[in-house]
Parts: structure tokens; C-alpha cells; sequence
């Protein structure tokens, strides 16, 4: 390297030392570009979801990146949009893979979406984090490149019968699934939890309907359940509950957490007022540390984060510093794609959403679980919603 080229590197580096302002590495001063991709859904019903997902991605990486760049790295987020569709996760990632800078992904928001899109990240040992996706399949299948920070829907549809149970005093319920790997999962695990514990299922029910689930209420009214549980997203679950509670059905609502988004009520208004939910999702205001990034969140974005941000901006952070371990390990230079999922595996990390760390399956040790009852008809109150109850529950064991 030239003496006039090293001596501007010590210069950007002593200004990054500094945090002064227009510190930032040219092409020409950097060893290399690391790239953090997302894929989420960014276009249709679940977009906004997905679109706070990516916003706590990039918090994190602009509020963490110093450290890479002092190393002497550009450090970039690729938001993806995989549409909330699995053939449009798995092009994505071949994608991702052929772009030989991208060295982590945290994503998805669909576990269907998820799992084939991390067949293709395993192939070349790509780290992927997942913020939000429940099913087991997505850490059962052992991989090393596969981890989440939030829990799993085995956990979740027995948290939920346990309180149907318990709490609600449920002697019957009816079950409603959207059909997706998420939603027909965790439909069958608090089915199959329920009827365990004494709760009668008087139906239960796929449909792709998106819209008009007419022909569903009618024999959910004619059963009159003490629970309707539907499993799947807020985008096809707030009609559903609409249209239930408006044909005159008095049952007590009760949903996993992809009825866990401030979009809930947008659709389905007064109807969602009193309804439980189950999340992995741990809601911001009772953490402590998540102060500042709710707060940091807001003024960048202009809106709260909804569920799931702070657990992306906690599985970026853990991306982060592996790949800071990795560079090390590497003796300065960029390191193998490898590397950074062995880094990731061993994390210790307290974060905003409290303390992580992985089984050998990758899934979060003593994961959250919340159940919450919605409090008001206003989007922007989605963050006043009651907790009802707190548990922190480690994952099962893998099935041999
Ligand atoms: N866990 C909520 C998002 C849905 C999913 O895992 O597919």
C-alpha cells in the first residue's frame, strides 16, 4: 500500500475511533464490503411487519457497524422482499448466495418461507438469524447455519391451551388454519395441546380464503365454542375474527403471534378489543434496554417498532459480532461464510430482548412466550396491550 494511502486509512480510522462525523471508508481505504441481507415480506398484507423487521436490522447495523469498519470493513444492508412467498424466498437466496459479499442474513417472517429459502443458505454455510419464525422445522433439521432468537410453536399452541385452559376455563374450542406450514403448525400443537387437557375441538378447518370466510362462520356459530383459535397471519386472521364476531358469535378469541401486529386492529377494528394472543415476540416496554432502541426507533422512523424489530435488531447485533470474531480468527481479513455460523452457534449475547444464547439446533435457549389481551381499537396502541402472562421456556430436545 501506498504511504499516502495508509496515512489516509489512519486518518479514517482515528475518525471512526472518534465517531466524527463523515467517517465512513472509501473503496479505495477498504479491505472489503461486508453485506447483512433481510428477507421479509415488503410488498402485500404482511408488509408491515415486515418492513420493521428490516428498520431493525438497519438500526442495529448503522448503531454497531464502527466496530467492522474500524477493522477496515464497509459494512451494507440488502433488504430482499420475499413477498411472504416461499418460491420468492428460494430465488431471493440464490441470489443471496451468488453475492459473495452478503456473509449473514436475518430473516424470515414465514416460516414456510424460511424453510426451503435455508436450504439454500446451508448449501454454502450462509448464516441466517430468524427474528420471528416459530415452526419447529426451521431449527430441526440441525443445521449450523440456522438459528432464531424467538421460540418455537410447539412451545406456543401448549402455552395457549394451557391458558384456554386455565385461565379461560375453555371447555370446547374451534380451530381455524390458513394453511401455511405456520398456521396449519401451530393450529395442530394447541389441537393436539387442547385436547390433552380436557378441551373438546369441536372443528378444525384449513382454508386459503383470504376474504370471505363466510362459510366457515356458519358452523362455528351453529357449534358455539367457548374458544376460536385461528392459526396464521393478522393480514387473513383479522377478517376472519371480524367476520366471526359480526355474524353474532360470542366465543373468546384466541391467536398465535402472527395475529401479534398493530395492522390487527387497523382491519379488524372493535372486533379485536378483548382478544388474546400468544407471542415470541417480547413486547418492548417490558424490557429495560429496549428503551433506547424504541426511543432511537421512533425518531428514525417516525413510528413505534411492531413486533419482532427488536428481536431483528438483537439477532443483527449477535450477526455482528460473530462476524467481528470471525475477521479475528481470520487474522484481519474477511472470513469464510463458515466461520461466522461457528461464531454465531456460541454466542453469548445480552441484548434488548434479554439474555441469548443457542442450543446445538440453534434455537434460543429459555425463549420468551407472552400471552396478551389488545386493549384498544387504535393501531398506534398496539403497544399498551396487556400482558397477561410471562414464561421463559427452553426448547425441547431434538428428536433422534
Ligand atoms: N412466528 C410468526 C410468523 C409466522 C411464521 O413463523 O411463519
Amino acid at each position: 500500500m501506498k504511504t499516502r494511502h495508509v496515512r489516509s486509512l489512519l486518518v479514517i480510522v482515528a475518525a471512526l475511533a472518534l465517531g466524527l462525523p463523515g467517517a465512513t471508508l472509501t473503496d479505495a481505504q477498504s479491505k472489503g464490503t461486508i453485506k447483512i441481507a433481510t428477507q421479509t415480506p415488503l410488498s402485500g398484507g404482511q408488509a408491515s411487519i415486515g418492513e420493521s423487521i428490516k428498520l431493525g436490522v438497519q438500526l442495529a447495523i448503522e448503531q454497531k457497524k464502527a466496530a467492522l469498519e474500524k477493522m477496515g470493513f464497509k459494512v451494507e444492508l440488502v433488504p430482499y422482499d420475499d413477498q411472504a412467498k416461499p418460491d420468492v424466498g428460494v430465488a431471493n437466496a440464490k441470489n443471496i448466495v451468488a453475492d459473495k459479499s452478503i456473509f449473514l442474513v436475518i430473516g424470515h417472517f414465514n416460516s414456510g418461507v424460511a424453510i426451503p429459502s435455508s436450504e439454500v443458505y446451508k448449501d454454502v454455510q450462509l448464516t441466517m438469524i430468524s427474528p420471528a419464525n416459530t415452526n419447529p422445522v426451521v431449527t430441526d433439521r440441525n443445521l449450523l447455519s440456522v438459528n432464531r432468537v424467538c421460540g418455537r410453536d410447539d412451545v406456543q399452541g401448549e402455552v395457549g391451551a394451557r391458558f384456554a385452559k386455565d385461565t379461560l376455563k375453555a371447555k370446547s374450542a374451534y380451530v381455524v388454519h390458513d394453511k401455511t406450514t405456520y398456521g396449519q403448525g401451530v393450529a395442530e400443537f394447541f389441537r393436539d395441546s387442547s385436547k390433552k387437557l380436557g378441551i373438546e375441538i369441536l372443528g378444525f378447518e384449513g382454508t386459503e380464503e383470504k376474504s370471505n370466510f363466510d362459510p366457515i362462520v356458519t358452523p362455528i356459530k351453529a357449534k358455539n365454542p367457548d374458544v376460536v383459535y385461528y392459526g396464521g397471519i393478522y393480514d387473513t386472521g383479522a377478517p376472519f375474527y371480524k367476520q366471526v364476531r359480526e355474524k353474532g358469535v360470542k366465543s373468546t378469541f384466541l391467536g398465535p403471534d402472527g395475529m401479534d401486529a398493530s395492522d390487527l386492529v387497523k382491519i379488524a377494528g372493535k372486533t379485536a378489543v378483548g382478544m388474546y394472543y400468544t407471542t415470541a415476540a417480547g413486547p418492548v416496554a417490558l424490557y429495560p434496554k429496549a428503551k433506547d432502541f424504541s426511543k432511537s426507533y421512533k425518531e428514525k422512523f417516525k413510528k413505534d417498532p411492531e413486533p419482532y424489530a427488536a428481536e431483528a435488531y438483537d439477532a443483527t447485533s449477535i450477526g455482528l459480532k460473530a462476524i467481528e470474531a470471525a475477521i479475528k480468527d481470520a487474522g484481519g481479513k474477511l472470513p469464510s461464510r463458515e466461520a461466522i455460523s461457528v461464531n454465531v452457534r456460541k454466542t453469548k449475547y445480552e441484548g434488548i430482548t434479554g439474555h441469548i444464547e443457542f442450543d446445538g439446533k440453534g434455537d434460543r435457549k429459555k425463549a420468551g412466550y407472552f400471552i396478551m389481551r389488545v386493549v384498544s381499537d387504535d393501531p398506534a396502541k398496539w403497544g399498551d396491550n396487556k400482558l397477561i402472562k410471562q414464561l421463559q421456556i427452553d426448547p425441547p430436545a431434538l428428536k433422534k
